[in-house]
């Protein structure tokens, strides 16, 4: 049960879990079996994470509803009902809530509360964790859930508060929703947030402005209302399921190539690339042959199909030309799905404005001003995305051994322990960090492994009388070579992606998740912990 000391005494526990997105929640239910004593923190007043915040007009996931949902509870699964191919925000959000209710895990959490410190004491071996209200924690372990897009880059435009209309992002998004009729919107930033809300704002308003700076390449989500007797008979088959995407590079179950796209007839190809387009599966085209992602050549192939597909729908040419993506591999930034994203630039009342060629000099009270113009606003909508993957962790503000600050640690880029734990920073566990497939994966099926493979490590520290876990500093190097090698094999590093620290000024350039496959990532835990956690220090006071 949830409680809090009166005053400034902290509250003392084995574990301490920040965050109640899917990480935490499940993280939650999995500790209780444990029967270690636990409380949670979330900074939102509700559960959800990622899906708490991001309510923007058109907000879905792009990963199947069916595969994209818990596989712990066999009843959760065949029970809940999800009614489109891909679900909305609002429908995610009632699955998170339905989820904390089913399994009574909301008494666990302290809402409102924003972890502001957390500091090792290496006499107590320790954590004491500082909260921005009410008492802050003492316990032997934290758990980080606290995802890997929630942290919201700042939009680095000047400006931004002279304007005097309606100023939203994406990433916070007003609970009780925005009204565009009859106003004249711009929205900067074409990334998936922007890719989803375009088309259905330009639905609304009387005018959309759309400012692009980096062209994507997005695919139809051919979203639909799920056919009952097609779930019942997936359902009925749940376990395969789950254990293919168990099984599959990415956790998302999808057929891959087995040739070269080289080497098979244009037509064949062609034909495979359509199959890709009409399907709706963001991996499809990336895994129809061997080398999309690792040989320029092949990636080029895709990226002209796309591009084609671009040409195709959008009836005027220069517009079309703007929106084609060139000079980056295809995949290489996180490939959007989208509902009639192109087919929004044939609209009457949506204007493209391509920064490339005309860069926002700044705002003004009455809208954006251009190298060229100024264009009149009501509303502006800021989709410029995330301080991805390290971002939510360094704002939590670390102190592990010696005072050691975690952005000190980490200032060329994050270095963990299978993403896992890193060195200097006992005790202190991380899901879906830096170093594991999180954002190139299926993040609920990263979550479940993560969450599990803790919560067994946790079980066995105890029964083991081990006082403190961290990563040995050789294997930690290990490790990152590994991560940074895997990469180093394929096109990703080629794009000033997310993926790549490359959104934020100033933050160091290197590919963060691992791109080795979750199937083999998971095999690599397994291992590490039948070996007696080979690579981890596992202390006794
Ligand atoms: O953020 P982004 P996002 N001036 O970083 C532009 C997940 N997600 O929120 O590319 C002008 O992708 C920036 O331009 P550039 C998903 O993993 C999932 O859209 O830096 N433009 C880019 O166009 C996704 O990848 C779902 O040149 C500026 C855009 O803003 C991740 O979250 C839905 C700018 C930011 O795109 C992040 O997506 C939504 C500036 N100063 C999100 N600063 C689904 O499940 C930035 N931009 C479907």
């Amino acid at each position: 049960m949830m409680t809090t000391n009166a005053g400034d005494e902290p509250v003392r526990r084995d574990v301490l879990v920040i965050g109640a997105g899917f990480g935490g929640l499940y993280m939650i239910y999995r500790l209780r079996e444990l029967g270690l004593t636990f409380e949670a923190v979330e900074m939102a007043s509700d559960v959800g994470g990622t899906w708490y915040w991001n309510r923007y007009p058109g907000a879905r996931c792009d990963v199947v509803s069916l595969e994209y949902s818990y596989s712990f509870d066999e009843a959760l699964q065949q029970e809940w009902e999800w009614t489109e191919r891909y679900a909305t925000q609002p429908e995610i959000l009632r699955y998170a809530n339905h989820v904390a209710d089913r399994f009574d895990l909301r008494r666990h959490i302290r809402f409102n509360t924003r972890v502001t410190k957390l500091e090792w004491d290496d006499d107590r071996s320790r954590w004491r964790a500082h909260t921005d209200s009410g008492p802050g924690y003492d316990v032997k372990y934290v758990i980080t859930a606290v995802g890997c897009l929630s942290a919201p880059k700042p939009p680095e435009i000047d400006g931004v508060d002279d304007f005097r209309g309606t100023t939203l992002f994406t990433s916070m998004w007003p609970h009780e929703g925005v009204d565009f009729t009859g106003k004249r919107v711009g929205v900067i930033g074409t990334g998936s947030s922007g890719v989803q809300s375009i088309p259905v704002i330009a639905q609304q308003a009387e005018h959309l402005t759309v400012f692009q700076r980096t062209p994507v390449f997005s695919l139809p989500a051919r979203n639909a209302a799920l056919d009952p007797d097609y779930v019942a008979e997936y359902k009925r088959h749940y376990a395969e399921y789950r254990r293919k995407a168990l099984e599959a590079r990415t956790g998302i179950i999808i057929e891959r190539g087995l040739e070269s796209a080289l080497e098979v007839a244009p037509e064949a190809r062609r034909e495979r690339f359509e199959s890709c387009w009409n399907q709706g599966l963001f991996a499809c085209l990336s895994a129809s042959y061997t080398d999309i992602m690792t040989d320029e050549r092949a990636n080029t192939l895709v990226a002209d199909f796309v591009r084609s597909k671009i040409a195709e729908i959008v009836h005027n040419p220069s517009v079309a030309e703007d929106l084609m993506p060139q000079g980056y591999p295809y995949g290489a930034k996180r490939v959007c799905l989208d509902s009639g994203y192109y087919d929004t630039f044939n609209r009457t009342n949506v204007d493209l404005v391509n920064l490339r060629r005309e860069p926002i000099a700044r705002i003004t009270e009455t809208g954006i001003r251009t190298s060229e113009r100024d264009i009149p606003l009501d509303a502006i909508v800021f989709a410029t995305g995330f301080d991805a993957i390290t971002g939510p962790l360094l704002r939590l503000n670390i102190r592990g051994r010696g005072g050691l600050a975690l952005e000190e640690k980490w200032a060329a880029g994050p270095r963990t322990y299978l993403g896992l734990q890193t060195n200097g920073f006992p005790n202190l566990f991380t899901i879906t960090g830096p170093g594991s497939p999180s954002v190139v994966s299926n993040m609920i099926v990263s979550i479940e492994q993560h969450v599990d493979w803790i919560a067994r490590c946790l079980r066995d520290l105890r029964n083991r009388g081990v006082d403190t876990i961290e990563p040995d500093a050789a294997a930690e190097d290990k490790w990152v070579q590994h991560v940074n090698d895997v990469a180093a094999g394929t096109l990703y590093p080629r794009a000033n992606s997310w993926f790549m620290g490359a959104n934020v000024p100033g933050k160091p350039r290197v590919f963060m998740p691992y791109l080795g496959g979750v199937n083999v990532y998971r095999e690599t835990c397994e291992e590490v912990a039948a070996d007696n956690y080979r690579g981890f220090v596992l202390g006794t006071r």
